[in-house]
């Protein structure tokens, strides 16, 4: 394998539709594609997938692709009177040739800047001029680093205010098997409880039913344990305040065309947002939000991974 090969590759995906596949020489590697720039795939050195990607995705515009990772902007969800989650996850991105210079010096070589800017037609729903700049990087070790760039490039004076997430779409062995950790005590909106607001308990958060949760002024790390795959990943993130735990569970697996009916027992949401306070950005103006995946093999009862020491790690 060529050294260039090994970084960064430009090519055809699904249907047709352009992505860059990103490769580290240990073996790890990510797709992302322009459409919605979508990461669709996090493979670790041993080639096994990370993220879920439903087998009932749609590759085709004006459909998000159902699975991996869908970049929720101007607006999360409903949280609005957009289209849910906002319109760039079903818009195609290009890739950046004059990435702006970045604050922070990564050692990996592996990465790729995509920019979107609104078309004419987005502007008409959202009257508003952005530079919305994507970092993936994929690191030595294998995780998997999004950091977003949003510039308020209005002309008009205005200011703008947008809600945010990375809707990671974690793949798990078993959802009755998962916990989540990070989340104990605090306080949450329930979206099956008309936003309702609730304070979790004080154990790891286990999954038996639908959930649809915003957590707010969560820790900047949150850990996801899949004992079956003896796997645990760690969410790091920054400039997002909030957490969205989602599992559809089987009624509303059932009704979303694009989802298979048994798939809610192989995945599970955790997204890194910015929801309760929506941020304003005056002309000029640049807001950066990080999220970093790894993902850690280890056991949980050899204490190699107490969640706890984990979280309290930096
Ligand atoms: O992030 C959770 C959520 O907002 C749920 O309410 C559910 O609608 C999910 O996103 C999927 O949304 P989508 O528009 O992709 O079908």
């Amino acid at each position: 394998m060529t050294s260039e090969k090994v970084h960064v590759e430009v090519c055809k995906g699904v249907n047709g539709l352009d992505k860059v596949v990103l490769r580290e020489i240990r073996g790890s590697s990510a797709e992302v594609y322009l459409y919605g720039g979508h990461v669709t795939s996090w493979k670790n050195d041993h080639g096994e997938e990370l993220l879920f990607i439903s087998s009932k995705a749609i590759f085709k515009p004006p459909k998000a692709i159902r699975g991996g990772i869908p970049i929720c902007f101007p607006q999360f969800s409903n949280h609005g009177s957009l289209e849910p989650h906002g319109f760039v996850r079903n818009r195609v991105w290009s890739i950046d040739s004059e990435p702006a210079p970045f604050p922070l010096n990564s050692s990996s070589k592996t990465f790729i800047d995509l920019i979107l800017k609104p078309s004419e037609e987005d502007l008409k729903t959202w009257p508003h001029s952005f530079e919305f700049r994507l970092r993936v990087t994929l690191g030595p070790g294998g995780d998997l680093m999004l950091i977003s760039r949003i510039r308020n490039t209005n002309t008009d004076g205005k200011a703008f205010s947008f809600t945010f997430a990375y809707h990671t779409y974690f793949s798990v062995s078993d959802i009755s098997e998962v916990r989540v950790e990070g989340l104990e005590t605090l306080d949450y909106l329930d979206n099956l409880q008309n936003k309702e607001r609730f304070t979790e308990q004080g154990d790891a958060i286990t999954f038996e039913s639908e959930v649809d949760k915003i957590y707010l002024s969560t820790p900047t790390k949150i850990a996801i344990l899949d004992h079956e795959k003896k796997r645990t990943f760690v969410l790091r993130k920054d400039g997002l305040p909030d957490a969205v735990v989602w599992n559809p569970w089987d009624k509303k697996a059932k009704a979303m065309a694009d989802f298979g009916d048994e798939e809610y027992k192989h995945m599970l949401c955790v997204e890194a947002a910015a929801v309760e306070k929506a941020i304003t950005l005056k002309p000029g103006e640049e807001w950066r939000g990080r999220q970093e995946l790894s993902a850690v093999p280890s056991s949980y009862c050899s204490g190699q991974l107490d969640p706890r020491r984990v979280l309290q790690s930096t």
